[in-house]
């Protein structure tokens, strides 16, 4: 008897092998995320360049993922964040 090529076991091993890349993917990228979207509260003092207590658009910039955001997080839509609003959308981590 001739040995057949293993195509199923060639194709289930393809399969769980993408299946690892993907899931690494995914956990790499979620965790790429909650780094890079969270500054946390605690980035405010330091955005806040010229200590007036509100981030405008100029001092959001130097965090992409917060000027992605920005629109969002300006609750009041007065042009600036507040450390409330900042700090609302930026619950700080424990
Ligand atoms: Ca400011
Ligand atoms: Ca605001």
């Amino acid at each position: 008897m001739k040995e057949k090529a293993p195509y199923g076991i060639i194709q289930s091993l393809i399969y769980s092998m993408l299946g690892v890349i993907a899931l690494c993917a995914v956990v790499l990228t979620a965790s790429a995320v909650s780094n890079a979207s969270l500054p946390g509260a605690k980035a405010f003092p330091a955005l806040d360049r010229n200590l007036d207590g509100f981030l405008d658009r100029r001092e959001a910039a130097d965090s992409p993922s917060l000027m992605a955001v920005f629109g969002e997080v300006d609750t009041n839509k007065d042009g600036r964040l507040s450390a409330d609003e900042y700090a609302r959308a930026f619950p700080a981590t424990p």
